[in-house]
Parts: structure tokens; C-alpha cells; sequence
């Protein structure tokens, strides 16, 4: 297939990218590396700063000699469309979004940034289909935070509603509690809106907080790692855990930790990625999976790590400090994910050897670290 990857120099861009190109498809990248700037316009950094995809790509070609890069900001109508209309793409897998919640609440600025090029760089891609190919498949990556935490079982993006003797399916109701993950509420109105309109097909991946390294072996064997974050902004928990015990840092639980989510590997972001590649919708059809594996609270995810890096002789403390967000701590969550694992999802776990693997990567880059940038310095209030 001809598929165009937006946001290819993310912590899922990237490896996704790798994924695609081991499979010999043709690809177009594009990046504009807005996230390493944002990062460093607020000082912070990954683990390991990666090099560029310009420079990357030499690997990718001698695997594959059609995958090609463009530094593009896709939230630029004029450069997107052209590319877009140059390339001619089968499907388009759009990373191309801000991903922080801490990030879009930090102020004025930050929100309206978020919000600006999340729903910019939709938009351009929608109206791009719409206009200039529109068999070509979106896979656009969605996160489940856009179900917030309602007091029901979460369904796989739809809800039937019976109402006064009449049916009628709808999308499942959204309420995110961060700007970033309303964004995400607007991207999925607005696909929602245009496929309804002109016969579009999409897949919205309704993703939970991913953690993990190496999405395959042939990234770690060329060291062709994702951005690894593990700061207070970009960093997702698990990943921050795993840092903050090699750093013998107390792990940072907010709040209660009692704020259950929806995890999954990174390796399994990819399979989803590759499933729903292999499985396009018809015309006029909007997929909807919840991606995640399995459902911790946050306090177990913190006593998952403790105990599994015990065997590796860290001695991890877990320390609960005020939660510097405003969710809710206290909640049920059930929420669906059959749909993946019927296309063929087989889920990799979190074990103690996946942790003990991840707390392996981090101990080998353990000078890195900097510990000014791991505790929360700002709150949402
Ligand atoms: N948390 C802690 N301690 C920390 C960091 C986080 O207790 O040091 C808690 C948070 O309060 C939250 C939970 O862990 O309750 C998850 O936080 P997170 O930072 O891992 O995830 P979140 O901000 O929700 O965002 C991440 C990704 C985002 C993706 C989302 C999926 O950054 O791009 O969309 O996970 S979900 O959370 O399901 O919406």
C-alpha cells in the first residue's frame, strides 16, 4: 500500500514507521518535529535525544528504497495538500497531534496551541481526503481519555439509545477532562461529520496511556528507538515509573492512585495499527476500537513495578503526592476492548520481565536521566 504517516518522528510515528517499512509498503513521512521543540521551548528532553528522521532514514532505505520524508507541518493547508496530492496515498495514519494533557493546561497559550494544530492538522487531512482521494482509508489515533470516566461500562465507540420508543446508535458520549483530550473529542466530530457527509471510511483507535521501548526486534538490534519521554509533561506513567526506580526517585502517585486507565504495549500500538490497516471500512463506515490490553489503577501499576524490580535488586518507594490534575480518583471504569482481539490482537502483557526489560534499557542510559524534570511544576487549578 501507499501509506502516508503523519507524525512519523513521535514515540509511536516512528516505530510504526519502522513496522511499515520491514513490511515493504511505500511511504511518505512527514514531521515537523514540533514536539522535540515544544519539549525543549519548556526544558525538557527524552531519555536519549534520537536523531533526526533525515538521518535515520539511510537504515529504513536499505531495507526498503521507498520511503521517503518530508519536513512538513500539517497543520499548513498549502504544504500539506500538496503533498498529500503528490503522493496519492492508499491510507494515511495521522499521529500528527500535540499529545500532552499537562501540556494543553499549562496556560492560555498552551491550550489554544493544542487545540489550533490538533484540529488544523484534521482538518487539512479530512478535506484532503474528501477532496482528492476519497477511498483512501484514515486511521486516526483517537485515546480513550475522550470517554472520561463515566459511571457506565464504556462501549467500543458507539451506544444504542432506546428514547421513547424509538432507536438510534450514536457515538458513545465524550467528556474529556483535558484540552489535549477535547481536541481529540473535535477530530473525532469532525471525520464523524465528513464521512457521514461524502462516504469517507476511517478507523478511530481509541487509545489508553502506552508504555515500552522497542516495538520489534529489528529496531533494537539498529537502535532505532522511539522518543522515550519521561518528563511531567510528555512522559506517559508507566514509562515515568519505570525512570523514576531506576533513579530511586519515590515513584510519583497522584493523588489517590485509585484513577483507573486502560494500558497497552507498545508493541501491541503497532499489531492495532497493522490490524486496522488490513481491515478498511466500507465507504460511509466510521471503525472504532478501544486500544488498550488491560485496566490497572495507578496504584497497582506502581506496586506492579515495585515488586517486579525487587528480582533486579531496586529497592523502589512509592510515594503519593498531591495530584496536580483535576480528575476523578475515585470512579468506576469498564470499558470494552473485544474488537481489536476478534481482527486477531494477541496482547503482550505486563509482566515482571517486560518491566524488568524496560527498567533494563533505562538503567543503560541511566546518566541521562535528569531528575529536575520528573516531579509535576505546575497544577490545573
Ligand atoms: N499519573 C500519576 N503519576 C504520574 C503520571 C500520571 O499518577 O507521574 C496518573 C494521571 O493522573 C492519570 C494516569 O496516571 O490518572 C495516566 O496518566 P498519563 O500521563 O499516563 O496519561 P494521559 O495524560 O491521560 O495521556 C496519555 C498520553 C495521551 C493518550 C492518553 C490515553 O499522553 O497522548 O491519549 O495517555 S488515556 O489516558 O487513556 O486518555
Amino acid at each position: 500500500m501507499k501509506i502516508l504517516v503523519l507524525g512519523a518522528d513521535g514515540y509511536l510515528g516512528w516505530p510504526t514507521s519502522v513496522d511499515l517499512a520491514l513490511d515493504k509498503h511505500e511511504l511518505l513521512l512527514i514531521d515537523n518535529y514540533a514536539k522535540r521543540s515544544i519539549m525543549s521551548e519548556n526544558n525538557r528532553a527524552p531519555l536519549i535525544l534520537n536523531k533526526k528522521i533525515e538521518s535515520k532514514i539511510k537504515i529504513l532505505k536499505k531495507i526498503n528504497k521507498k520511503v521517503s520524508f518530508k519536513n512538513i507541518d500539517c497543520s499548513n493547508f498549502n504544504k500539506f495538500s500538496d503533498a498529500f496530492k503528490k503522493f496519492k496515498p492508499d491510507a494515511v495514519i495521522h499521529f500528527a497531534e500535540l499529545p500532552s494533557a499537562p501540556y494543553s493546561m499549562l496556560g492560555a497559550k498552551e491550550g489554544w496551541k493544542t487545540l489550533q494544530n490538533n484540529i488544523q492538522s484534521t482538518y487539512n487531512l479530512v478535506w484532503n481526503v474528501k477532496t482528492h482521494r476519497p477511498n483512501c482509508h484514515i486511521v486516526k489515533l483517537g485515546t480513550m481519555g475522550e470517554y472520561g470516566t463515566p459511571n457506565i461500562n464504556i462501549e467500543e465507540g458507539w451506544l444504542n439509545v432506546k428514547h421513547q420508543g424509538r432507536n438510534q446508535k450514536f457515538l458513545y458520549p465524550r467528556q474529556a477532562s483535558s484540552l489535549y483530550h477535547t481536541s481529540k473529542i473535535m477530530d473525532t466530530d469532525l471525520i464523524w461529520f465528513y464521512l457521514r457527509l461524502y462516504s469517507l471510511r476511517a478507523t478511530d483507535l481509541m487509545q489508553g496511556p502506552v508504555y515500552g521501548v522497542y516495538a520489534n526486534d529489528f529496531s533494537k538490534e539498529n537502535k532505532l528507538e522511539p522518543t522515550f519521554a519521561y518528563d511531567d509533561m510528555f512522559g506517559t506513567v508507566l514509562n515515568r515509573f519505570i525512570v523514576q526506580s531506576v533513579a530511586n526517585v519515590p515513584l510519583t502517585v497522584y493523588g489517590s492512585g485509585n484513577q483507573i486507565r486502560g494500558y497497552l504495549n507498545i508493541r501491541d500500538t503497532i499489531q492495532c495499527i497493522k490490524l486496522a490497516l488490513k481491515n478498511p471500512p466500507k465507504k460511509g463506515v466510521l471503525n472504532i476500537f478501544n486500544q488498550f490490553t488491560e485496566q490497572f489503577s495507578v496504584k497497582e501499576l506502581a506496586n506492579k513495578v515495585a515488586s517486579a524490580l525487587k528480582k533486579i535488586e531496586l529497592n523502589v518507594k512509592i510515594k503519593a503526592i498531591k495530584n496536580p490534575r483535576i480528575e476523578k480518583e475515585k470512579h468506576y471504569y469498564n470499558a470494552k476492548n473485544t474488537g481489536m482481539k476478534k481482527l486477531g490482537l494477541k496482547p503482550t502483557l505486563l509482566t515482571d520481565k517486560v518491566i524488568i526489560e524496560m527498567a533494563q534499557y533505562v538503567i543503560s542510559n541511566k546518566k541521562h536521566i535528569n531528575n529536575k524534570i520528573i516531579s509535576p511544576k505546575s497544577t490545573w487549578k
